[in-house]
């Protein structure tokens, strides 16, 4: 049974901590072994990634074949059917058309003093994309990191993907061609994100990786990070609904079940003005749960962390949603505008009766990679900006360094760094002769 909370109640509040603390991820301490694993393909390169996928996959690689050949990608692309080419392209166009619109504007000015100021942005020179093996394999997945980074203009994009027995998804191949991805690799786990990080013979480094794993990997991310840059590491997936009672019951059960068929531990709320639609949707959740292909994950995750929650009105539903601060978030109710404008912490709105969650994982066009955990309270979703950065630009006239060097100097000599205030003192003594 998932929890029935109503905010009139007077152990309202202890309940809503309850759940919002709620551990909900039991991730294994995998992380010595991790440490092992980056050791040994830092130290042995390639014949570490070939060891370790004999072992883990039981595919045996060479050099040669750690990389997919451009006949092999055609080969699986081939067994692609239409119906899912012409799905997959249509994600691929709008989701490159709106991360397009994400590409922000490089700065310059004259301030005052006479000193023209400002940055400037620039895309990292090569990233690493990995993508899960097996269940896990979405290509939805690989467009929303590929593309992003195709977009900023990353030069050389790489792809890391386990393909345990041999096993390939074509449909992850053909994501992988219609962003632009240049070199899929086949290697997966923690010895691909060691791999990427710091470079064998074959596998050549890359200075950003994206994209979401199971424990090794996302403790394999947070051991590379510093050496190059990571996106996030993702937790189970989350849904917040927000719906008056002038909804669908079944629509409702379905849009908290896409999310909770994720994963066992993904959490699915609903928030409500009106208790008789929230019992009416927990049955329509049940119904539905009689059938649904993946009720064995769906289930454990409704029953275990779901919750309906009846409020006196939707301004109290605002309040609670940014408490929550749910990766996604949907809106259905009369004005979900208005109701929009006062959820400020959520990684992704879906506003109105007619836009299920499911649009923004495959076709919608904002990312699907979202914080998740309450991070949303001060992070996004991935974007172009995550394969960008920004180099600031100063340059002095000799009036502006008149007009502001003495302040630099004067706070050089109240840090005690010499050569920081001559630097700028033997300019401005030129200056003054
Ligand atoms: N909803 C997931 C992403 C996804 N859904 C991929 C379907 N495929 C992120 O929370
Ligand atoms: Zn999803």
């Amino acid at each position: 049974m998932p929890v029935f909370l109503d905010t009139t109640s007077s152990e309202f509040e202890t309940a809503f901590k309850t759940l919002l603390s709620a551990k909900r991820e039991d991730s294994p301490d995998v992380d010595a072994v991790v440490a092992g694993i980056i050791d040994d393909v830092r130290k042995r390169g390639d014949a570490a990634v070939i060891e370790l996928t004999a072992k883990f996959d039981r595919l045996e690689l060479t050099p040669e074949t750690m990389a997919f050949s451009a006949e092999q990608i055609t080969e699986a692309v081939d067994q692609v059917s239409s119906e899912d080419r012409a799905a997959l392209e249509l994600a691929a166009e709008r989701i490159r058309s709106y991360h397009e619109k994400q590409l922000p504007e490089d700065h310059e000015w004259t301030d005052s003093s006479g000193a023209m100021l400002g940055w400037r942005w620039s895309a990292v020179s090569a990233a690493g994309l990995y993508v899960p093996g097996g269940l896990a394999s979405y290509p939805s997945s690989v467009l929303m990191n590929a593309i992003p980074a195709k977009v900023a203009g990353v030069e050389r994009l790489a792809i890391a993907v386990p393909t345990p027995d041999g096993q390939v998804n074509p449909l992850v191949l053909l994501a992988a061609q219609l962003s632009g991805v240049d070199t899929i690799y086949r290697v997966g786990g923690a010895q691909a994100i060691a791999a990427l990080a710091y470079g064998t013979d074959t596998i050549a480094a890359v200075d950003k990786i994206t994209g979401p794993g199971n424990a090794f990997v996302a403790a394999a991310k947070r051991r590379v990070f510093g050496k190059v840059g990571i996106d996030m590491i993702a937790g189970p997936s989350e849904i917040l609904v927000i719906a008056d009672k002038d909804n669908e019951p079944d629509w409702i059960a379905l849009d908290l079940l896409s999310q909770a068929e994720h994963d066992e531990s993904a959490q699915s709320i609903l928030i409500t003005d009106d208790a008789a639609f929230g019992q009416a949707v927990a049955q329509a959740v049940d119904k539905r749960l009689e059938t649904l292909q993946r009720r064995a994950i769906a289930g454990p995750s409704w029953r275990d962390f779901g919750a309906v929650i009846t409020v006196r009105d939707l301004d109290e539903a605002a309040a609670l949603s940014n408490r929550i601060a749910p990766e996604h978030l949907e809106l259905c109710v009369a004005d979900p505008v208005g109701l929009g404008a006062k959820t400020i912490h959520a990684g992704a709105i879906f506003l109105g009766q007619y836009t299920p969650e499911a649009i923004g994982d495959y076709v919608g066009g904002p990312n699907h990679v979202l914080p998740t955990a309450r991070s949303a309270r001060f992070s996004s979703g991935l974007s172009v900006m995550d394969f960008l950065k920004r180099t600031t630009l100063s340059r002095m006239t000799p009036q502006a360094l008149r007009a502001i060097g003495p302040a630099a100097a004067q706070l050089a000599q109240s840090e005690s760094l010499e050569a920081h205030g001559l630097s700028v003192l033997a300019r401005l003594d030129r200056l003054n002769s």
